[in-house]
C-alpha cells in the first residue's frame, strides 16, 4: 500500500512529543555569530547544565540564547527533557512581549516588511526577535538564505535576534519549536516578537494561534485583490496591509485600501472589540511603517483594557496542549501495527458499502485499544 489517505499529510512520522532524530540547525540566529563553516562543531562545546541555560537566557547572553533554542529544536529525547526543564524555569519570565504574526502570499514582502519594521523598532530601543514558521523549510533550500539577505540591516542590529524556521518537516514539530523559542526570547527580554509565515498551507492558522496580533500583507493589481488569499485568512487578520505602495503603485494601493475597508465592514472582527482595517505601506522605503506600529500599540491597549488580550493568550495555551495530545494520539493510532495491518481492508469494505462506517471505526479502535471496546459503541446523540 502507498500513502494511507486517512493519515493527514502533515502527520509526523513520529509524533510532536516524540519526534524523529533530525538535522541540527546551523542557523543560530546570531548576527556575526558562528559562521556556517566554523571548525568547532556545536556538539563539542562544553555541555551546559539546566541552570547554565536558564541564567544565560535571563542575562540575555546571545550565545546561550542560541544554544537554548538549538536544544529546543533538537529531536533527541534527552535534549527534549533538558529543554523542558529549562522552559519550566523560564516560564515565570515569559509573556512580556507583543507577539505579531505576519502572513501573506510568497513574494508579498513579509521579510522586507519585518526588516523595515524591525529596524524601526530596534532604533527606538525595542528588542526584536524574528522567528519564522515554515514547515516545508529544509536548511539547504532558498527561504532561509532569502530571509537572511532581506533582513540584512536588522540582522546586524544589536537589539535584534533572527531565528530562521526550524527545519524538519512536520507542522506539529515546527509549531512546538517555534512556540517554545518565542517563550525563550521573551525570557531573554525581547519585547517584540515578529513571526513570519510562509503564507501557504496550514502555516497561517498555526501562526494565528501563537500571536496576539495577526497582520496580513497584500498586494494591489488588477483582479489581484482577493486572488491567492483565502477569505478565511482575511477573517483572522487584525490588520490588512497593502504593501509595495510606492512609485506607480501608490495610487492603486490607496484605492485598494478604500475597497478593503468597505469589504471589511461586512466581516465579523478577528478580535472582539477591534475593527480590522486596511492600511498601506512600503516596506522598501519605510513609508507607513510607523503608522502600522501605532495601530499595533493601539490594539494592545484596547484589548488589554478589555481583557481580550489576556483571554486569547490563555485560550491559545490550552488549545496548544490539546493539539499536542491529539497529535500524539493520532500518531500512535495510525502507527499501531494492528491498525496499520487492518486498515486497507476495512477501508475498502467501507468504500464498497459492505461495512458501516461506525462499525469500521469501532473495529479499528478495538484493535488499537482492546480494553476500550465497551466504550466504542456508536456515537450517541447526547
Ligand atoms: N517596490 C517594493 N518592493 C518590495 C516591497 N517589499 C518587498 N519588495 C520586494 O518584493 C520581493 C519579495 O520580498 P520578500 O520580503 O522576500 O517577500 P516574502 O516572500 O513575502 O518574504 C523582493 O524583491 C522585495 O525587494 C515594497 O514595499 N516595495
Ligand atoms: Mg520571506
Amino acid at each position: 500500500m502507498g500513502h494511507n489517505p486517512n493519515i493527514p499529510p502533515e502527520m509526523p512520522e513520529r509524533s510532536t512529543l516524540n519526534v524523529v532524530r533530525g538535522l541540527k540547525s546551523r542557523h543560530d540566529g546570531i548576527a556575526g555569530g558562528h559562521l556556517p563553516g566554523a571548525t568547532t562543531p556545536p556538539l563539542r562545546r562544553k555541555p551546559l547544565t539546566v541552570e547554565d541555560y536558564v541564567q544565560g537566557v535571563l542575562a540575555a547572553d546571545r550565545t546561550i540564547l542560541a544554544r537554548t533554542i538549538t536544544l529546543i529544536e533538537s529531536n533527541s529525547d534527552q535534549h527534549m527533557q533538558t529543554a523542558q526543564d529549562v522552559l519550566k524555569s523560564l516560564l515565570p519570565h515569559t509573556g512580556n512581549s507583543i507577539r505579531v504574526g505576519i502572513t501573506g502570499v510568497p513574494g508579498v514582502g513579509k521579510s522586507t516588511f519585518i526588516e523595515g519594521l524591525g529596524t524601526y523598532l530596534c532604533e527606538r530601543g525595542h528588542r526584536v526577535a524574528v522567528l519564522a514558521v515554515d514547515p516545508s523549510s529544509r536548511r539547504t533550500k532558498g527561504s532561509i538564505l532569502g530571509d537572511k539577505t532581506r533582513m540584512e540591516h536588522l540582522s546586524r542590529h544589536e537589539n535584534a535576534f533572527i531565528r530562521p524556521s526550524p527545519s524538519g518537516g512536520t507542522l506539529g514539530g515546527v509549531t512546538r519549536k517555534s512556540r517554545e523559542t518565542m517563550l525563550v526570547c521573551e525570557a531573554a527580554g525581547f519585547d517584540v516578537i515578529l513571526v513570519e509565515t510562509v503564507g501557504v498551507g496550514q502555516s497561517e492558522i498555526t501562526v494565528r494561534s501563537m500571536v496576539d496580533f495577526f497582520l496580513l500583507l497584500m498586494l494591489t493589481g488588477a483582479g489581484d485583490e482577493l486572488q491567492g488569499i483565502k477569505k478565511g485568512v482575511i477573517e483572522t487578520a487584525d490588520a490588512l496591509v497593502i504593501n509595495k505602495a510606492d512609485g506607480e503603485n501608490q495610487l492603486p494601493a490607496q484605492r485598494a485600501k478604500v475597497e478593503y475597508n468597505r469589504a471589511l465592514h461586512y466581516l465579523s472582527p478577528a478580535t472582539e472589540g477591534w475593527q480590522t482595517q486596511a492600511y498601506t505601506c512600503s516596506s522598501l522605503t519605510g513609508e507607513g511603517l510607523p503608522e502600522i506600529w501605532q495601530v499595533i500599540q493601539q490594539f494592545v491597549k484596547v484589548t488589554q483594557a478589555s481583557g481580550v488580550f489576556q483571554q486569547r493568550r490563555k485560550e491559545q495555551l490550552i488549545a496548544w496542549v490539546y493539539a499536542m495530545v491529539e497529535d500524539h494520539l493520532k500518531h500512535r493510532f495510525f502507527h499501531h501495527p494492528a491498525v496499520k495491518a487492518a486498515l486497507p481492508n476495512i477501508q475498502q469494505s467501507v468504500a464498497e458499502g459492505r461495512l458501516p462506517a461506525t462499525t469500521a471505526a469501532s473495529m479499528l479502535l478495538t484493535l488499537f485499544d482492546p480494553d476500550s471496546s465497551s466504550q466504542t459503541k456508536p456515537v450517541q446523540a447526547d
